[in-house]
């Protein structure tokens, strides 16, 4: 027999079991069926949102919806699973229990890629310090591809790659984590910890303990000396590379003040002044430091970094400037899903803020945003599934007013905003009850933000 035969009949045994059927199922089963595998995928929702797409194109899948069956794991040797489906989902435990052993898709990736990772991940801003590392990568000459919870599943990346990139640079997420084991980057950083996701793990120390698994074996370490969670948790922190927004001591990276000018640091060493910079608030200064601090070990130019740095504007959606209308600024946050990025973003504003809150709270404890919004916020308004629970912690403290639309919440803002204020959507929560995604709640607010500028200005007239 030959290699290459044998090895095809040495595949055809090894079934493998994709669960969920979204971004991620789907790049599974294509990369799984285009190495020849024998390829099972289930889906808890009778209606998942690639099901036809995986009739259609791979009619030789297997598939199963709705209930699990006891048969389903027969002749399975790996399951790989989803981000969106819980380790404690049943079909799980059945395949732990058989001894299935189970992946997500970043350990595919992590076994297979033939070029220098890049990890970031954290609880906020992992989105933006993932572009702003792609975009100096690219302003220095080399080839990136960039993919996971930024919205590429990650196979997608190996199954176009004709030519191996220099770097891949991968956002990841605690659920992505959780299901890898031999990931083995270059270069990892975790930005923050702070609660999010409260409806999947335990606790605080649950959920940042699946962060710490990028650092496992990670050639460099990139860690953020203000976050009070890494502090006391990343135990051994030798040779890791550390960033902070206040002055660095040698070998850090910080910002110093020098002739009342303040400017982005490596000890001593001035690397570019921050009113060079496009991105503003505290917390986005602290991805610019984190994505050079990776920068840096990857080899790229400072100037280059510096020419990259000069043009970024951020992120849509994440503290995004919107509009000014009769001297009241309108920010679009729609991004800011758990508290830890509202209070950042709250923070970052230097003036009176009406609040735009609420949604789905995903478990979290909202008593944090007492102190945040205590001096600075006005009024809350707020929408969505969790709003009474957002209000008995910040009720006393701030008022509150309850809108059934974003158009009611912006119409409502501009009611109470004074001149000077700003109007900050940051619902500290997930969209799912009111929206499709934050995209889409983000986009509303805007539309909102447009349908008050030119009624207020007609009114004017
Ligand atoms: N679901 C079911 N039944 C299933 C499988 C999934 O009900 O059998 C539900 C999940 O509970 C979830 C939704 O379907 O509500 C999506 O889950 P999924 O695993 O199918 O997600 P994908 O479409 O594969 O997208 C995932 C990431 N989503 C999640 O982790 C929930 C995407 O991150 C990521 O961009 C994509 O893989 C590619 O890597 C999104 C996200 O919301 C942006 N991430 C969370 C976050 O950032 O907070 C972690
Ligand atoms: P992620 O991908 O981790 O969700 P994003 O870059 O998309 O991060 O930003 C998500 C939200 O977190 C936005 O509301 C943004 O304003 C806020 N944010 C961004 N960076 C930070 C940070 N370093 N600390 C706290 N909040 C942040």
């Amino acid at each position: 027999m030959t290699k290459i035969a044998a090895n095809k009949i040495k595949k055809e045994m090894q079934k493998k079991f994709v669960v969920g059927l979204g971004l991620t199922g789907l790049s599974c089963v294509r990369y799984l069926v285009s190495q020849g595998f024998d390829v099972a995928a289930f889906d808890t929702r009778k209606t998942a949102p690639g099901l036809e797409v995986l009739k259609r194109d791979y009619p030789n899948v297997q598939i199963y919806t709705g209930d699990i069956t006891d048969d389903m794991l027969d002749d399975v040797e790996q399951v790989i699973s989803s981000p969106g489906i819980s380790l404690d989902y049943p079909l799980l435990i059945a395949a732990r229990k058989r001894d299935i052993e189970i992946i997500g898709d970043i350990e595919i990736f992590s076994r297979l890629a033939k070029a220098p990772i890049i990890a970031i991940t954290g609880s906020n801003g992992k989105s933006t310090t993932t572009t702003l590392l792609a975009d100096m990568i690219k302003a220095d000459g080399k080839q990136v591809k960039m993919g996971g919870n930024i919205g590429v599943p990650v196979l997608d990346l190996l199954a176009e790659d004709v030519n191996v990139p220099d770097f891949y640079v991968l956002e990841l997420s605690s659920f992505q984590l959780d299901t890898t084991s031999h990931l083995k980057a270059k270069a990892a950083v975790i930005l923050n910890i702070s609660e999010d996701h409260m409806d999947r793990y335990n606790s605080l120390d649950q959920y940042g303990n699946s962060k710490l698994i990028v650092y496992k074996n990670a050639e460099f370490c990139v860690i953020n000396a203000e976050d009070q969670w890494l502090q006391d948790n990343v135990k051994d922190k030798e040779g890791f590379v550390s960033f902070t927004t206040k002055e660095p001591y040698p070998g850090q990276y910080g910002l110093r003040t020098v002739d009342k000018k303040e400017w982005i640091a490596f000890g001593e060493e001035l690397f570019i002044e921050i009113k060079k910079l496009k991105v503003q608030g505290k917390h986005q200064i602290a991805n610019v430091l984190a994505a050079i601090a990776l920068g840096d070990i990857c080899g790229l130019s400072r100037k280059n970094m510096c020419n990259a740095l000069k043009k970024f504007q951020g992120l849509k959606h994440r503290t995004q400037f919107v509009s000014k209308i009769k001297g009241v600024t309108y920010i679009n946050d729609s991004k800011g899903t758990n508290v830890g990025a509202t209070v950042a973003a709250v923070n970052g504003l230097d003036g009176p803020v009406v609040l735009i809150a609420g949604g789905v709270g995903k478990g979290a404890d909202f008593s944090d945003l007492r102190d945040a919004l205590k001096d600075k916020v006005t009024y809350v308004i707020l929408i969505g599934r969790d709003a009474s629970l957002i209000e008995n912690m910040i009720s006393g403290v701030v008022p509150v007013v309850h809108a059934e639309s974003m158009e009611d919440a912006v119409w409502l803002s501009a009611d109470v905003a004074k001149k000077g204020d700003y109007v900050l959507l940051s619902p500290a929560c997930a969209s799912f009850d009111m929206f499709s995604n934050y995209e889409q709640r983000g986009e509303a607010f805007m539309q909102a933000v447009e349908q008050v500028a030119s009624e207020l200005k007609n009114n004017d007239g």
